[in-house]
Order: C-alpha cells, then sequence, then structure tokens
C-alpha cells in the first residue's frame, strides 16, 4: 500500500487574547508560500473575525472557521469531519488548529489522537501559550482554567513579553522549567512571533521504558535513598483501579523490603488521564490535562526498586 505522506498538525491553545492568532499568522506569513497549510479555527463569537483576518493575510491558506462557541463544547462532534474533509480535500502538508481561549484543549487533544488511529494526521507537538505580561504562578497553578492549558503543553510560550518586566519573565520561565513533567521548550517571545523550529520538533514516543534524563540527579545525598523512573507511550492504557489499589499497597507496604518514600506521574487511564501521586503517605489522584505520554518517579529506601520491577507492581492484578 503506498503511504500518504503525513499531514503534520499543531495545536496552538492559550487563554483568550494571549496571541493564538498573531502566532499562527506569523508562521504562515514565513511558510505559508512553501508549503500547503490548512488553518481551523474557532472564534467563541458567531462572526469569525480571527478566520477573516487569517484569509486577508494569509490568502493561499485554506482557512475554515468553526463558529459560534468552542470545539471543546459544540464543535467536538463535528471536528473530526472538518479535520477529516480539510486534510483530504487539500492533501495539506501542515493543519493548525486554534481552538478558542473557552476551549479545554485536552479534549481537543483527545479527537486528534482518535483521528491519527484513523487518517494520515500526526499530532506534533502541543503549543500553549500564555501571557508574560500576566504572569502569576498562584493563578496558574491554582485556577482550573489555567491549569488546563499548561498542563496540555508540550511547548509553553510566555508572550506578551514587551508588556512584562525582564524580572517577571525571568521568573516566568523559571516556573515554567521547573513544571514536572518537564516541558520539550519553555520560550518567551512577543506578537507571537514564535521560533519556527517549534513547529518541527517531535514528542519522542518510547515504546520501551526508558529512564526518566536525569532522574538519578534528583536524590538528596543520602546513600540510601534511591530515583527511579520510566516514560511510556501516550498509547498504553492503564487500568485506573487497579492502578489505584496498588498504590494505596505501595503506600502501606512498600516494594520488597524497600519504603516509597515520594511517588508521582502521570497515566493515561481507561477513565482519562490522572495525575497521581504519593506524598506523606497518603495517595492522590486527579484527572490532568497531560497528554504527552505516560510517566512516573519515584524514591525508594535502603534499596533500588527498578523499571520493570515498578511496572509490575503498579500493575499487578487484582484478586
Ligand atoms: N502588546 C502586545 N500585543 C499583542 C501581543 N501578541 C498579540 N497582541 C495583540 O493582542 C490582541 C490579541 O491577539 P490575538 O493574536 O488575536 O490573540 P488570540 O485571542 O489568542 O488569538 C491583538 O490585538 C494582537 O495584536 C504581544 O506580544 N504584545
Ligand atoms: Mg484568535
Amino acid at each position: 500500500m503506498p503511504m500518504t505522506p503525513k499531514t503534520l498538525c499543531h495545536i496552538v491553545a492559550g487563554p483568550l487574547g494571549v496571541g493564538k492568532t498573531s502566532a499562527i499568522l506569523h508562521y504562515l506569513r514565513d511558510h505559508g508560500a512553501r508549503q500547503r497549510i490548512g488553518v481551523l479555527v474557532n472564534d467563541f463569537g458567531p462572526v469569525g473575525l480571527d478566520s477573516t483576518t487569517l484569509a486577508a493575510e494569509a490568502p493561499t491558506t485554506k482557512v475554515i472557521n468553526v463558529p459560534g462557541g468552542c470545539i471543546c463544547c459544540t464543535m467536538l462532534a463535528t471536528l473530526p469531519e472538518s479535520i477529516g474533509r480539510m486534510v483530504s480535500d487539500q492533501a495539506l502538508d501542515r493543519l493548525i488548529i486554534e481552538p478558542s481561549g473557552m476551549a479545554t484543549p485536552a479534549k481537543v487533544i483527545d479527537v486528534l489522537r482518535q483521528m491519527e488511529r484513523e487518517t494520515n494526521v500526526s499530532l506534533q507537538p502541543v503549543i500553549v501559550m500564555l501571557s508574560a505580561a500576566d504572569f502569576d504562578e498562584e493563578t496558574l497553578e491554582q485556577m482550573p482554567y489555567y491549569q488546563m492549558f499548561h498542563e496540555a503543553a508540550d511547548i509553553l510560550v510566555f508572550n506578551r513579553c514587551d508588556q512584562a518586566s525582564a524580572s517577571k519573565v525571568g521568573r516566568a520561565k523559571q516556573w515554567a522549567d521547573k513544571l514536572d513533567p518537564p516541558k520539550l521548550r519553555v520560550v518567551s517571545t512577543s506578537h507571537g512571533q514564535l521560533p519556527a523550529e517549534l513547529f518541527d520538533l517531535s514528542v519522542e514516543t518510547p515504546h520501551t521504558h526508558e529512564p526518566i534524563a536525569g532522574a538519578h540527579h534528583h536524590h538528596d545525598h543520602d546513600p540510601t535513598v534511591h530515583p527511579g523512573g520510566f516514560v511510556l507511550d501516550a498509547g498504553r492504557v492503564f487500568d485506573e483501579e487497579i492502578l489505584r489499589a496498588n498504590l494505596a499497597r505501595i503506600r502501606d507496604q512498600g516494594i520488597a523490603e524497600n519504603r516509597v518514600l515520594r511517588l508521582k506521574g502521570v497515566f493515561h487511564t481507561q477513565v482519562g488521564w490522572q495525575s497521581i501521586e504519593i506524598a506523606n503517605r497518603e495517595v492522590s489522584m486527579r484527572s490532568s490535562a497531560h497528554r504527552r505520554d505516560s510517566r512516573m518517579e519515584w524514591l525508594t529506601q535502603p534499596g533500588v526498586v527498578d523499571q520493570t520491577r515498578m511496572l509490575m507492581e503498579i500493575e499487578r492484578p487484582l484478586n
């Protein structure tokens, strides 16, 4: 069977007015003439101003507007059809999707993941834009509206740096560099001038267990405390009930002779993506907007627990 070339699909998400359309326009100005690019914009209003601007400024680009509300609610059901039609009619090199600032990016990602199985689209690292001018650690960490954006990001862009002090931009980047799981890139810019290389990055989807890079740098100087970790393909789906029960057992009983001092991860489960943690002898689980891969890291004492053993422990069937 002949291989159809993949249509690289980019999601550019972020709060209302952060600079998403500006970023897409910037990319189109530099690359629109050399590639066949389609843009799917989703204005929250009925008029579709973004698509009008885009169509006017990038005449060689095929722009589709999904009007009236956000992709995540009203349009979610018809999104596969719009994308499918756009990809097959236009034989696109790239498709850029701008969900409205009201949309839940994770839901759009889920649609795209499903479409990857059925069509030739290939979802590229998700770009999320935040405002450097409005940077506030507490808001980003505690308000669900902002959480859903930075959690879903593979690439985090702080835009509006022209309106922020250098120290604020510095704090924003410092905060982003500490996020867990780490982002592929954290960049700061103004007026949506994203470095073009952001559109050429790919998410490595490991099919074997991989130690998390740098995991062994996390331990303090106690030689009896040992870190471990793994990253697994997003396509692997875990059983939430089994995961939860095994985490509780691991918290109470440890693994073999080892105590689990700390453990955290994100998992693709049959009931969605879950962020999990063992901290202060409590197990917690909550839904996460992270979509890139399942991963976990831990600290054990006094011995090492390797990836294979840990995976066996968290997937151990219930009796
Ligand atoms: N000062 C400043 N204005 C910006 C910047 N990025 C975008 N804008 C302006 O902010 C408004 C909203 O930008 P837009 O790209 O439409 O945001 P969207 O709602 O995320 O698509 C527009 O008037 C842009 O020209 C920036 O970095 N600095
Ligand atoms: Mg816009």
